[in-house]
This record gives structure tokens, C-alpha cells and sequence, in this order.
């Protein structure tokens, strides 16, 4: 042994005994993985990723992401020992470091900054939130993505602003994922040459053997779908490590899989190789024989010697600052030479929009025919995807139906070779869209993806995520009720809206006219910590004539009075969203001539409307008025908390049913006489 490999192997043991310690200590947490994988993620990390712990969130940094999140402690010895420093949200760099030694003494502890799981946001250094399984393989895709786009975008000869690579690690449990199946697919087909997984083969899962459930051919799947595969037989053949990663730079025109042969729980003499070393603490005497194993003092504790910090800082710390050095130099040439590409490098970066972002978002004119929701947000969105070139998207197949194709001159097709595409065709792959889409906003374009409501189902996680990392993703999901008519119950979304809406920090709006949909996509746009559905009709809706009814700025609220008695005063209460705001708006008018004072409330977006003061809530919604009826072709869940426990809530209680849209309306109850009625049930029950 040479005294690098002494150096490594000291690094490594740290980094493993670390692991060991700080899940001994929490007395839960999962110390097989980062015992097996030290090695192979220490490699990458000093000698190849271009990461500069000084500033971790410089920008052409290459992406290191811990797919198999349960082996955070990996992660945080990592994040620990290369003496990554801390970024507030400001986009700040502070003195501190990102994880201290006490914060992996506390791992798993309330406020720590070493969560179970790895916490974007929460942890600098932590790219990506993981732990479903399989998400953090998929938002790598979404990165190398980013990393080209940019590349397209912005490099100038002489200015290769952009270049990073996307590295995962993945475990047994992210291969068998589906959607890291889909991601896979994706990448091939998009030849991401800047993309490598590193594919952690211990053949053990919680439940023991993956013999138990997957017999998969991993590296013919991998080639199948047009990737390099590169196989290492032995994780702590360094030697072997390095090789493959320098294979997978060198490869181009393809993705890299390497796939290690590892032993979980390495070094513990009772429980390598066995599912005991998975997810639970290794115990006090099997820590010291592991110690013994490795030639460490069998009783020290989270012990970093001599030497290690140091090691990093020689290793990844230097390369990387004087990589991130070169580069902010280039940079302000960069700027120099094109000022405003250089802004609008530097506006993205800070999840800012372009000065005139919203310059020429159309007015619809009153139209009793009107126009689909999806069909108005084609307009609106090839206007503002003008007025912000990082603004990028696509669809899972479905774009002739969710009308998000960009059209205007120049939004070329996202392809291998013709990186600066700003139309993606995502396959139908609605699961690997999302953390795609998670993966493009992390690097900080701003992305959005469609399909059908019915469909957000299928990448349910991932958008669960993007909340999670409170990541301004945008989802774009028509045909969004029995509206779609003859399709039937499979395709008629009913719970997808609750769903949706009982996520924490995603936003719904679900617009109720052309006018809507233009202030939705104003009001999402702005967003820069929340992600937004918008949830868009396939059919017509009227444009609702604003100088009759009042002006969807009001949208902007979350709710707004959209008709009102002469006198300002109701007697009933008519809540809706969406398509079925222009059935109340009917309604109104005929309880009206009846001498019967209702008001329409418009309410696109519950949590805008919830996160306005009590006072607008209550000028809207007055507690004195209870008699009320909500109007909703969704499952009538949570409607309750707006119409009271005596209201009225007319709603879907089943999956619909395939017929022509009028008929399903009649069968449902969706049409002014029956809104009518159940508005008049009401002041009955007052009176
Ligand atoms: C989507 C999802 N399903 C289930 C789990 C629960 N889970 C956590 S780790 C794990 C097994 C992972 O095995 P592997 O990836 O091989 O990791 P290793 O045990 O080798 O570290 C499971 C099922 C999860 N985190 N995510
Ligand atoms: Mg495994």
C-alpha cells in the first residue's frame, strides 16, 4: 500500500465509521449502504466532481445525488468531511459549515441539519430531496437535461458557461422503481452523455435476497435503452472505481451506468451482506468489531483524525474552487461581452423572471361561446414563453390535447443534438416527467409539464416532492372533469382535485374563463418557492363579460365576488370553480328575476384564498350568510370548510360515467336548475 492508498483508505473509514456512529447514536437510520458505497462516492468525490464546497451552489458545479436517500448518512459524512459550507435562502454563502460533527451526532433529531432523509433546502449540499425510491435517479435526468439546455442557451464561443455532469447513486430498490425505469428510458433516448448512475449491487433489500423479486438482466436492460455499461467487481477496488468514472466522462453520446458489486454493511463480521445491516443500528459490540475490522480504536466515537478534513480540502475543495474561480472570471467577461444574456443568466439563477415577463398577456373579449381552458392557456403561454426564454416544457404525449406546444418562431424540439429545444417530448412517462421537472428546477429553469388530470395519479410522487423542496415547478392538467364526456369513468378525474389540493405548499387554481387562465398563469408565474397546477377544461367554457361581472384580477385572491345583489347583500351563497362558475353565473341571474339575492363567488384556488387576512376572507365568504351551495364536477371532499355542515354541495359522489358532456350533466346535477333549487333548499332550511 502507498501512502495514497493510506490516505484513502483513513477518508474512507471515517466516512463509514461516521455512519455507524451517528446511527448507533440516533438508534435508527440505515448504515449498510454508506458502510459498502464509502468508497466508490469518496473516488467521485475527490477526484472527479466538479464541486466546490466553498459555494456550493455555483451553478456550472456538477450534481452528486444520493437516490438511495436512506443512506443519508453518507451523504452528510460526505457533506461534512469536504467542509461544505452553509447558503441561506438568500442564495447567500455563510462562514458555517452545512453539516458540523455535532449535527451528525444529532442525525435524525428534531431541527438538525441531518434529517432521515436528505432535505433539499434544508441541508445545503443536498441537491435534491430523496428517499421515495427511485426519484432522485429520475430528477438527475431532469439535471443533465438542465445542464444541456443551458449549455444551448447561454454558451458562447470561448464561454462554455454550462458543462456539469449528473451523477446518481442508486440501490436494488431505485432499479426495481418504475420510474427510475422510465427516467432510463428517457435518457437514452436523449443520449445524456452528461449523466452517470452508479448502480449500488449488494443484492439485498429490506425483506432480504433480491432474489426474493428481481431477477432483472440490470446492465442488457441498460444497454437496451442506449447506455454505457460499465461493471466494478468490487467496490473497494479503487483502482477499478476511478476507472469507471473516467469511462463514463470519456463516453459520449450515451449515458453511463456503472454498476458496483458492493457488500452492504462491509466490515461488520455478523452482518455484512445481510439485511440486519440494511435499516437498523449495527449494535455496540458489532461496531467494535467492525472498528477492529478496519484497524480503528475500537472505542472512539465519531472520531475524524488527522489529516482527513485536510485530505478533502486538498481533493475536491481545490479543484473545485479554482474551477468555480475560473468560472466566475468567465462570467464577467461573460457579462461584459453579453450583458444580457449575462442578466438573464444571473436573473435565473435567482428564480427571478425577466423585466416584461408579462408584456402582452391577451384580454379575452366577453364570448357567450368562449373558449376551452386549455385553448386560452395555449395563448397565454406562447406569449409569456416569449417574454422568458428559460421558460421550457413539455408534455407526456398528450401536447395536441393540453395545447402546451410552443409555437412561435424558434421553440425548436428539445432532442439529443438539438439541446436548445424548448418544446420536450417527455414519452408517455407521466411519473419521469415530474422528477424531471424537479430535476430542470433545481438547476433553476423554470419547467413546466402536462397531461390529464386524471394522470396526475401517475406522477403523484414527484410532484409530492416538488412541494416537498418548495420548487416552482409548473403542471399544466386539462380535461379535468366528467367535462371530458364520452372518455367515461377512467378518464374523469373526481378525487384528483383533493388530492391535489390537501398536498402542503402546492398551489391548484383551477380558472373558471379565458380571462382566468390569463391571471392564473400571471399569478403562477410569479411563484418562486411553491409549485402550481393548473387546472384547465377541455371543453368551452363562456368568457364571462367583465364589465358585467367582475374582473378576474380578482383570481389573484384565491376567491373573489364575482356577482353580486344590487345591493351588496346576499341571501345565498354560490361557490364554484372552473367550469362551473358560469352555470352560477346563470343560476344568479334567474334567482334574480325571482326576487332572490344570491352572490357568486369564483374561488379558482383554495390556498391563495386561505393564505389572504380573515377580513377579505370574510368580506367574500360573510359567516352571517349560510345558507350556501358549492358547485364542483370533482368529489364534493373538503367542500364542507366553505359551505358549513347544513350547506349544500353539489359535486360527484362516484367515477362519472362515458356519454356525450350534456348528458353527464344532466345525470350529475351540473345546470342552473338544479344550482336554482338547491339555492332555494337552502333558504328553505333558513327560513
Ligand atoms: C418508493 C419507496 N418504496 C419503499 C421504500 C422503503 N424502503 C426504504 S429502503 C428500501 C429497500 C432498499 O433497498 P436497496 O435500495 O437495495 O438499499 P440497501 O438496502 O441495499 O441499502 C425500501 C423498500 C422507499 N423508501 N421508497
Ligand atoms: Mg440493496
Amino acid at each position: 500500500m502507498n501512502n495514497d492508498d493510506a490516505r484513502d483508505l483513513l477518508a474512507i473509514n471515517t466516512i463509514r465509521t461516521l455512519a455507524m456512529d451517528a446511527v448507533q447514536k440516533a438508534n435508527s437510520g440505515h448504515p449498510g449502504a454508506p458502510m459498502a458505497m464509502a468508497p466508490v462516492v469518496y473516488d467521485l468525490w475527490q477526484r472527479h466532481l466538479r464541486f466546490d464546497p466553498n459555494d456550493p451552489i455555483w451553478p456550472n458545479r456538477d450534481r452528486f445525488v444520493l437516490s438511495a436517500g436512506h443512506g443519508s448518512m453518507l451523504l452528510y459524512a460526505m457533506l461534512h468531511l469536504a467542509g461544505v459550507k452553509a447558503v441561506n435562502p438568500k442564495y447567500e454563502t455563510l462562514g458555517q459549515l452545512a453539516v458540523s460533527l455535532d449535527d451528525i451526532k444529532q442525525f435524525r433529531q428534531l431541527d438538525s441539519k441531518t434529517p432521515g432523509h436528505p432535505e433539499y433546502r434544508w441541508t445545503s449540499g443536498v441537491e435534491t430531496t430523496t428517499g421515495p425510491l427511485g426519484q432522485g435517479a429520475a430528477n438527475s435526468v431532469g439535471m443533465a437535461i438542465a445542464s444541456k439546455w443551458m449549455a444551448a442557451y447561454f454558451n458562447r464561443p470561448d464561454f462554455p458557461m454550462f458543462s456539469f455532469d449528473a451523477y446518481a447513486l442508486l440501490g436494488d430498490g431505485c432499479m426495481m422503481e418504475g420510474v427510475a425505469h422510465e427516467a432510463a428510458s428517457l435518457a437514452g433516448h436523449l443520449k445524456l452523455d452528461n449523466l452517470c448512475w452508479i448502480y449500488d449491487s449488494n443484492r439485498i433489500t429490506i425483506e432480504g435476497s433480491t432474489a426474493l423479486a428481481f431477477s432483472d438482466d440490470v446492465a442488457t436492460r441498460f444497454r437496451g435503452y442506449g447506455w454505457e455499461v460499465v461493471d466494478v467487481a468490487d467496490a473497494n477496488n479503487l483502482v477499478a472505481v476511478d476507472a469507471a468514472y473516467e469511462k463514463a466522462k470519456a463516453t459520449k453520446g450515451k449515458p453511463t451506468l456503472i454498476i458496483v458489486q458492493s457488500h452492504i454493511g462491509y466490515g461488520a463480521p455478523n452482518k455484512q451482506d445481510t439485511k440486519a445491516a440494511h435499516g437498523e443500528p449495527l449494535g455496540e459490540e458489532e461496531i467494535r468489531l467492525t472498528k477492529k475490522f478496519y484497524g480503528w480504536p475500537e472505542d472512539a466515537k465519531f472520531l475524524v483524525p488527522e489529516g482527513v478534513h485536510e485530505a478533502f480540502g486538498a481533493g475536491v475543495g481545490a479543484r473545485g474552487a479554482k474551477l468555480r474561480a475560473e468560472w466566475m472570471a468567465l462570467f464577467d467577461a461573460y457579462k461584459k461581452k453579453y450583458p444580457a444574456e449575462g442578466e438573464a443568466l444571473d436573473r435565473m439563477q435567482h428564480r427571478q423572471l425577466p423585466v416584461g415577463w408579462d408584456k402582452g398577456i391577451p384580454e379575452f373579449p366577453a364570448d357567450p361561446k368562449g373558449l376551452a381552458g386549455r385553448d386560452a392557456s395555449a395563448k397565454v403561454l406562447n406569449v409569456v414563453a416569449q417574454n422568458i426564454p428559460w421558460l421550457i416544457g413539455g408534455s407526456a404525449d398528450l401536447a395536441p390535447s393540453t395545447k402546451t406546444l410552443l409555437t412561435f418562431d424558434g421553440a425548436s424540439t428539445f432532442q439529443a443534438g438539438s439541446w436548445g429545444g424548448r418544446n420536450f417530448h417527455f414519452g408517455v412517462r407521466e411519473h419521469a416527467m415530474g422528477a424531471v421537472l424537479n430535476g430542470l428546477s433545481l438547476c433553476k429553469v423554470r419547467p413546466y409539464g402536462s397531461g390529464f388530470l386524471i394522470f396526475s395519479d401517475y406522477g403523484k410522487p414527484a410532484i409530492r416532492l416538488g412541494a416537498i423542496m418548495e420548487i416552482p415547478v409548473i403542471y399544466v392538467f386539462t380535461h379535468d372533469s366528467i367535462g371530458v364526456g364520452e372518455d367515461g369513468p377512467t378518464h374523469q378525474p373526481v378525487e384528483q382535485l383533493v388530492s391535489l389540493r390537501s398536498t402542503p405548499g402546492l398551489v391548484t387554481i383551477r380558472p373558471a374563463d379565458a380571462n382566468e387562465v390569463a391571471e392564473a398563469w400571471r399569478v403562477l408565474l410569479q411563484f418562486r418557492h411553491a409549485p402550481a397546477c393548473l387546472i384547465l377544461t377541455r371543453q368551452a367554457l363562456p368568457t364571462l363579460d367583465r364589465a358585467k361581472y367582475a374582473p378576474a384580477s380578482g383570481l389573484a385572491k384565491g376567491a373573489y365576488v364575482l356577482a353580486d345583489p344590487p345591493d351588496g347583500v346576499p341571501e345565498v351563497l354560490l361557490l364554484a370553480t372552473g367550469s362551473e362558475v358560469y352555470l352560477c353565473a346563470a343560476a344568479h341571474e334567474q334567482l334574480a328575476q325571482e326576487g332572490i339575492k344570491s352572490r357568486v363567488v369564483s374561488m379558482p384556488s383554495w390556498e391563495i384564498f386561505e393564505s389572504q387576512p380573515k377580513e377579505y376572507r370574510d368580506a367574500v365568504l360573510p359567516p352571517a350568510v349560510t345558507a350556501r351551495v358549492s358547485v364542483e364536477q370533482a368529489s364534493i371532499f373538503g367542500w364542507e370548510r366553505y359551505v358549513g355542515s347544513a350547506g349544500r354541495m353539489i359535486g360527484m359522489k362516484t367515477f362519472g360515467a362515458s356519454a356525450p358532456i350534456k348528458d353527464l350533466q344532466k345525470k350529475f346535477g351540473f345546470d342552473p336548475g338544479n344550482v336554482v333549487a338547491a339555492a332555494k333548499e337552502q333558504l328553505a332550511r333558513k327560513a
